[in-house]
């Protein structure tokens, strides 16, 4: 059996390698040369724990090769990028792009799996356009859906141990999906149909999302009524059937802060609780920057001489060195302007930026006069609170304020 994945990237390549490992024969195919030719070394060209071992042990024997195009394969994987075209419409050309170039090699017997994160009906279209091309197929190959549902960073024990959600044009193509994760993951296989699967993956990032944005609004309501809201949602959640999850400066990644909008760009008038979180929470970013102006000003007006301000933290969550689609990464640029030298920016995760000069945690904090915490990572919360300094807590390193 020969396993191909379209697409190497945060998902496609550790999947790749996870099967590979098993002993399958896996293609992975990328556009970029410079990804294949890092592959085929042995190498990778990602940041995620334990990924490098299994990849190079995968090529070393023989079981993972990567290169430029596709070729004839038993299953294949479409695991491309579908970001955003206009505003906030989601962009499947890159999976209809991945598709046709599959439409040649595809044969009798073949099973064909999106895994991008697709808005309703992409799976659909897709069997539709491979019919249409090779109207021959029509029932001889499986055409399903089953979305990944890994966290960055645990990537490698969830893709095995995690629940999948498989979801096939037809019965026997959810049949013939699911016999393919078997090969290698642990976790429960669930049959459904496509949309359904589709529409499962957009439902898990929302209401993550919806779920931040009700801790993000309490916080807006605690500021102005003077409670802390960490010790609020601590002792709400004590309450056997209350959850509520942290605030902080946004929300941030590729996935809770875009999916939604999948959802909401094909059913705006019946989503209107998921695109007012996704507001609220692109707000509370907005709302963090204006804090920070507002404490530089009031901080002038009383020591009659400008504030030096550290920002703690440009990553979108802690203990991570991603900085893609990061609430404090969008703060830092919005309060700096035109005055970067009355700033001092630390993110402890990455060694230099290429538009931030990065300062060490200590001398920061030593130095700021006003400290906004825009990430909890472990190194400020090793810090200790400072009575004389302006502390702007908006992750929740003390929850004193
Ligand atoms: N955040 C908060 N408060 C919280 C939890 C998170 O403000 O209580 C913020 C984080 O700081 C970050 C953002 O939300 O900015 C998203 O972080 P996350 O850890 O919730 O999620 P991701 O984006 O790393 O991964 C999510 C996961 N989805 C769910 O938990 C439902 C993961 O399982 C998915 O596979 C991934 O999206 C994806 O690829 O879709």
């Amino acid at each position: 059996m020969l396993v191909q994945f379209i697409g190497l990237g945060y998902i496609g390549l550790p999947t790749a390698a996870v099967v590979a490992h098993k002993g399958v024969k896996v293609h992975g195919v990328n556009v970029n040369p410079h990804v294949v030719e890092t592959i085929n070394k042995g190498e990778i060209h990602i940041v995620e724990p334990g990924l490098r071992e299994v990849v190079r042990e995968s090529v070393e024997a023989g079981t993972l090769t990567a290169a430029t195009e596709p070729v004839a394969a038993d299953v294949h994987l479409v695991v491309v990028p579908t970001p955003f075209k206009g505003v906030y419409e989601p962009d499947i050309s890159f999976v209809e792009a991945a598709t046709r170039k599959l439409l040649p090699l595809l044969k009798d017997g073949d099973t064909y799996i999106i895994e991008s994160t697709s808005p309703v009906g992409t799976t659909e279209k897709m069997a539709e356009l491979i019919f249409r091309e090779r109207p021959e197929l029509e029932g001889r190959i499986s055409v399903a859906y089953c979305p990944e549902r890994v966290l960055p960073g645990n990537v490698l024990h969830e893709l095995v141990h995690n629940d999948r959600v498989i979801g096939g044009i037809d019965e026997a193509s959810t049949a013939k999906a699911i016999e393919f994760y078997r090969l290698f993951v642990e976790g429960e296989l669930h049959a459904t149909n496509a949309r359904t699967a589709e529409m499962c993956k957009l439902t898990e990032n929302s209401s993550r999302d919806v779920q931040i944005a009700f801790a993000n609004e309490l916080s807006l309501i605690c500021d102005k009524a003077g409670i802390n809201v960490w010790e609020l949602i601590t002792l709400a959640n004590k309450h056997p059937r209350v959850n509520i999850l942290q605030p902080g400066s946004g929300v941030g990644g590729h996935c809770i802060a875009v999916d939604p909008w999948f959802i909401v760009a094909d059913y705006p008038k019946e989503s209107r609780l998921i695109g007012t979180a996704r507001e609220l929470n692109n707000y509370k970013s907005f709302w963090c920057a204006e804090k920070i102006r507002n404490a530089m000003l009031e901080f002038e007006l009383k020591h009659g001489r400008k504030p030096l301000t550290a920002l703690m933290g440009l990553a979108f969550k802690p203990d991570i060195d991603d900085l893609r689609e990061s609430p404090a990464k969008y703060i830092a640029q919005k309060v700096m302007q035109s005055e970067q030298d009355n700033f001092l920016v630390v993110e402890p995760n990455i060694e230099e930026h290429s538009v931030f000069k990065l300062t060490d945690v200590d001398e920061a904090y030593e130095r700021a006069d006003i400290v906004a915490f825009l990430v909890a990572h472990k190194e400020f919360k090793a810090l200790d609170w400072r009575d004389h300094k302006v502390m702007l807590d908006f992750a929740g390193v003390f929850k004193r304020s």
